[in-house]
C-alpha cells in the first residue's frame, strides 16, 4: 500500500471554515494539477456545463487527490451512472444538476449509496488504487459516510419539493445553483445570479438544509460573496471558475505591465 489520501471533505464539511472549491472546465490534466496545486480546499471537475468526460475525470480525480486536496465532480443532468463511476474513480463527492423531485433524490442516492442506503454496485477498485486504501469490509462501511452527494436546487419544482428531497436517506446535501435559479424566479425573464429578491429565500434554503443536519453548498459568481453565504449556512462555496481566474490575472498582469 502507498501513501493513503483518505477522504476528509465530510470532515472538513463538519467543520467552522467553508470549504471554497476551485471550478475546473478545462478537461485538461495537465491544467487540473495546476488549478490543484493553488490554495483552494478542493477541485470541482464540472461535466454538466465544463468541458469534462469521463476520461479527464478518471485522471483528474487522480492529479488533485495525489496532491493531497479534495475533489468534487458535477455530473451532467440525470447521469447518475456517472455519479457511482465518479465515485469508483475515487472522487469525495458528486454534485447532481436539476434534481427536481423526490425521485431524482432517491434515483441519485441509488446512485451514489451501497446498501442497505442505496444498491450502488461494488467495484471501487481505483478509487482505493489511487488514495492507497484497504477495500473489503472496512472500505463497504465507510464509504456511505465518506463519500458526499449533494442535489442541485436550481428549480422552483425543487424549492416546492426541498424538505421530501433534503429528507431522502443518501442525500448529503443540497448545492444551490443560482444562475438557474434566477432564471426560474424570473420566469425565464433573465438570468442574475446575484439578484436581491432571490437571497432571502437563498438564506432559506441553508437554513433548511442544516437544521435537518444536512450540507448546503453554493456556486458564487462573485469570490467576494462566500462570506456572505458562509453566514447563511453554506459549507460549500465554488468560487474559482478556471477560465474566470485566468482571465482575472491576465487582466491584473497586463494592467500592471501597462502601469495602470
Ligand atoms: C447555476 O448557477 O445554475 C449553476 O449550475 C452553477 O454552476
Ligand atoms: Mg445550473
Amino acid at each position: 500500500m502507498g501513501i493513503a489520501h483518505p477522504y476528509v471533505l465530510r470532515d472538513a464539511l463538519e467543520s467552522t471554515k467553508p470549504v471554497l472549491t476551485a471550478w475546473s472546465s478545462v478537461p485538461d490534466t495537465g491544467f487540473v494539477s495546476t488549478v490543484a496545486r493553488q490554495p483552494f480546499d478542493c477541485v470541482t471537475l464540472d461535466m454538466q456545463h465544463g468541458g469534462h468526460d469521463e476520461r479527464s475525470v478518471y485522471d483528474g480525480v487522480d492529479a488533485v487527490v495525489a496532491l493531497h486536496k479534495s475533489c468534487v465532480v458535477r455530473i451532467p443532468v440525470g447521469r447518475f451512472d456517472m455519479a457511482s463511476r465518479a465515485l469508483d474513480f475515487g472522487a469525495d463527492a458528486v454534485i447532481a444538476p436539476m434534481v427536481n423531485s423526490v425521485d431524482d433524490a432517491k434515483a441519485f442516492a441509488a446512485a451514489v449509496k451501497y446498501p442497505p442506503v442505496g444498491g450502488r454496485s461494488w467495484g471501487p477498485s481505483r478509487a482505493l488504487s489511487i488514495r492507497g486504501l484497504e477495500g473489503g469490509d472496512a472500505h463497504l462501511h465507510n464509504a456511505n459516510r465518506a463519500t458526499v452527494s449533494f442535489a442541485m436546487i436550481e428549480t422552483r419544482e425543487a424549492m416546492t419539493a426541498l424538505d421530501d428531497i433534503l429528507a431522502v436517506d443518501g442525500i448529503d446535501g443540497v448545492f444551490v445553483g443560482p444562475a438557474d435559479f434566477s432564471i426560474a424566479w424570473s420566469n425565464g425573464e433573465s438570468v442574475d445570479p446575484r439578484r436581491d429578491d432571490m437571497m432571502d429565500t437563498i438564506a432559506e434554503i441553508a437554513q433548511r438544509a442544516t437544521a435537518v443536519g444536512k450540507y448546503a453548498g453554493i456556486f458564487a459568481v462573485v469570490p467576494s460573496d462566500a462570506p456572505k453565504f458562509h453566514a447563511m449556512g453554506y459549507g460549500l462555496i465554488a468560487i474559482g471558475f478556471d477560465t474566470a481566474v485566468v482571465a482575472a490575472g491576465a487582466r491584473a498582469v497586463l494592467s500592471a505591465a501597462n502601469g495602470s
